[in-house]
């Protein structure tokens, strides 16, 4: 089956493509859209939240990947666009459903070992990158206080709705802790990042797999450069394993995953004007073992047109035509170790659960690290 090309082109939606960017020095230049306080963050109800993408970036940004998108052959969008309040919300079901052990496994490392992680790195800042409801992060929050030094967490996410629920309920549980919640991309965001004190950065859950292995490399490098000598890394990565589980996990029973995959085409839908039919798209798993990742697709199943307003664009899907939501790739551990070194990172202390499923791997800044290809 080959993806067709789209029938009209679109009118003008890519000009102001890094418009983000641009509003993403808010967090350094002194002055808030919101309140114009200082530093570039809002504080209200002892929750600190800077914003470095807007409501009208995300809608620039959203066009511009759903135009590239759609336009390509093969057909492919960013995974980040899963993520409104309802993508926040089937994720964090997907998290429970008995198919999908990646969130398990990770906890009971996390059980396990967090005061390990805390008597390796006693941060006095935790920086969580992807952080969704930063359940898992407790353990790491608790042990980190208990090592002594904790005074701040600073969450970051695409996703304002789940980061600000998120923030509120760990302000309640953790009064004494400063909280600060970064609403940003951490594939262009990352100087943005607070800095000061002695800061631990987890990225949990596995989402390093949702990137290809360039912009892995990129996102690596990019945050070794943030890096003090004293930070550390917290690595979260789901190992490779036997490819039945493997699909299981991304094609549940219950089907909340294919709720998850299509909620994609819901958000084009409303923040775009576009006129998917959810119904007229099937959620697809499969492992490609030479890329040793998943793919999760939507497959149309049967001819048909969407429209796009906001980009005045028409795009034709011929029956089995695929649109690629998501990879996730799946890891050895000789290629973290060796992702990190190429990259200006050094793997201080490596954990796994007992089915070795999922690893957790501490690291720590090694040399400079070589400059980012172009
Ligand atoms: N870390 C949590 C959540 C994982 S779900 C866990 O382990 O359970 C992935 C999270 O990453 C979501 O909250 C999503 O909004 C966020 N995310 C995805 N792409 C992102 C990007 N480019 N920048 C920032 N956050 C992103
Ligand atoms: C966030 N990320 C690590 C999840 C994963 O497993 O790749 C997203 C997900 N997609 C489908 N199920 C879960």
């Amino acid at each position: 089956m080959t993806p067709r090309t789209p029938v009209t082109t679109p009118a003008g939606a890519t000009g102001t493509a890094d418009t983000d960017d641009a509003d993403s020095t808010n967090g350094t230049d002194g002055t808030s859209r919101e309140t114009g306080t200082v530093a570039g963050a809002t504080t209200f109800a002892g929750l600190t939240l800077d914003r470095h993408v807007h409501a009208s970036d995300r809608a620039v940004n959203l066009a511009r990947d759903v135009l590239s998108g759609l336009t390509a052959n093969p057909r492919e969008l960013p995974p980040k666009w899963f993520y409104d309040a309802t993508g926040g919300m089937l994720f964090d079901e997907i998290t429970r459903l008995p198919e999908y052990y990646p969130t398990r496994c990770e906890r009971a490392v996390l059980d396990g070992h967090a005061s390990d992680i805390a008597a390796a790195c006693p941060a006095d800042t935790l920086v969580e990158l992807g952080s969704g409801t930063s359940e898992k992060t407790r353990l790491l929050l608790d042990a980190l206080r208990a090592a002594g030094g904790l005074r701040r967490f600073v969450a970051f996410d695409v996703d304002e709705s789940t980061l600000t629920q998120a923030g509120r309920s760990l302000i309640a549980a953790y009064p004494d802790l400063a909280v600060h919640a970064v609403v940003g991309d951490f594939e262009r965001h990352l100087s943005h990042l607070p800095s000061g004190g002695r800061r631990l950065i987890a990225f949990l859950g596995g989402t390093i797999g949702n990137m290809r292995p360039a912009k892995r490399g990129a996102f690596l490098r990019a945050l070794r450069e943030q890096c003090g000598s004293t930070d550390a890394l917290l690595l979260g990565t789901d190992l490779v394993k036997d490819p039945d589980r493997l699909v299981a996990a991304y094609d549940d029973g219950a089907g909340v995953t294919a709720a998850f995959n299509r909620n994609v085409l819901t958000v084009i839908n409303r923040e775009l004007g576009a006129d998917f039919n959810i119904r007229g798209f099937a959620h697809v798993v499969r492992w490609n073992a030479a890329d040793s990742w998943i793919e999760m697709r939507l497959r149309a199943v049967r001819d048909q047109q969407v429209t796009i307003d906001s980009l005045a664009l028409a795009v034709d899907f011929q029956r089995g035509d695929d649109l690629l939501t998501e990879i996730s790739a799946k890891f050895t551990r000789d290629m973290i170790t060796a992702e990190l070194a190429d990259t200006g990172w050094a793997v201080a202390q490596q954990w796994t659960d007992p089915e070795g499923d999922f690893a957790v791997t501490l690291a720590t800044p090694s040399t400079a690290p070589e400059a980012a290809p172009v």
